[in-house]
């Protein structure tokens, strides 16, 4: 049986891609923190020599919404080009047989066509909030392209849209938009308040697809995918953050207004995937945007609040 390692196994995308591998009777390898430091290629590499894997999911970045990126630009920059180096170096040299690195949507140009094709990648200037997050993704597909033409390395690269579900970072300055607006939509409700203020003009268009769609993806791809040819993933459709708002609010039973804050950031207009390369491929999402937020909701009034 493959030794398969799950890096930044106890995130969002990670922990999701781990309940996935168990649901078909797979124990992954998952290190935290305190026993793995991704940041340092020494004990990456004696780590991988240690393990004997097979198969890696490279999960593990650091993440976060549109302030905490336009606010650590070093962070985000330096820790994912190092992380994504350490893990892709040693996994080649340790002899992984496969890869599977996750990138961002926002590795596309700010003003790409919509739905954004793979191709369109380096034809146009990136989102300022989150260029320097953008620039580490597009360096690990091109190191993932680079170990695969110098050394026959099977690494492949997959860009998700917006993810959400379980395991998502609630805290109101660093997260992405949806767990905030559960959050804040949640507060507002418990506490009765008249209104939820939310960032920017409300009219950027996101596209959101639930964790669990993206591990399958993740795990379908690993197995039946072989290609220096980045693929997205993604739901299909994209909604505006204002009906994003009005939809989270109705699934917590928040009745009062809904005020924005103009001063905040609106990032990339519009992020929409074209997701027909995976489409040809004989995969597709299963998780409605409703259903994943009730959800979602669900496992954060057990989890968090
Ligand atoms: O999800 P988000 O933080 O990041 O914000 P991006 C999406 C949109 O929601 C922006 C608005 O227009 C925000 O101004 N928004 C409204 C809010 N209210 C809130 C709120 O309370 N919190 C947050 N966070 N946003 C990220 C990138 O871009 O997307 C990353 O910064 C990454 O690099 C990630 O690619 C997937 O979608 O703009």
């Amino acid at each position: 049986m493959s030794r398969i390692f799950v890096a930044g196994g106890r995130g969002l995308v990670g922990s999701a891609i781990v309940r996935r591998l168990q649901a078909d009777g797979v124990e992954p390898v998952v290190a935290g923190r305190d026993e793995l430091d991704l940041l340092d290629q020494q004990a990456v590499d004696s780590w991988f020599a240690e393990h004997k894997i097979d198969q890696v999911y490279l999960a593990a970045a650091k993440v976060g919404g549109i302030h905490a990126n336009d606010t650590y630009p070093a962070e985000f920059l330096r820790d994912n080009l190092v992380i994504q180096t350490n893990v892709i170096h040693s996994a080649w040299k340790n002899g992984v047989k496969k890869l599977l690195f996750l990138g961002s949507s926002c590795i596309y140009p700010r003003l790409a066509p919509q739905p954004m094709p793979e191709d369109c990648l380096l034809t146009g200037a990136l989102e300022p909030t989150n260029e320097w997050y953008a620039i580490a993704k597009i360096a690990g597909i091109k190191l993932c392209q680079a170990y695969r033409k110098q050394y026959g390395f099977d690494a492949i690269s997959i860009m998700p849209t917006n993810l959400y579900g379980p395991d998502d970072n609630f805290d109101l300055e660093s997260s992405h938009v949806l767990p905030a607006l559960v959050r804040k939509f949640h507060e507002a409700s418990e506490a009765g308040a008249a209104s939820v203020t939310i960032w920017g003009t409300g009219s950027p268009r996101r596209e959101f697809l639930h964790v669990d769609d993206m591990a399958d993806a993740c795990v379908f791809l690993m197995n039946s995918y072989s290609s220096a040819d980045l693929v997205n993933v993604g739901w299909g459709t994209d909604i505006s953050i204002l009906e994003l708002a009005a939809l989270i609010a109705d699934v917590v039973g928040f009745d009062g207004k809904i005020d924005l804050d103009a001063s905040k950031p609106d990032g990339t207009p519009r992020k929409l995937l074209d997701t027909s390369r995976l489409s040809a491929l004989g995969w597709g999402p299963e998780i409605s945007l409703r259903q994943g937020i009730d959800s979602t909701y669900d496992w954060y009034r057990k989890n968090y609040s």
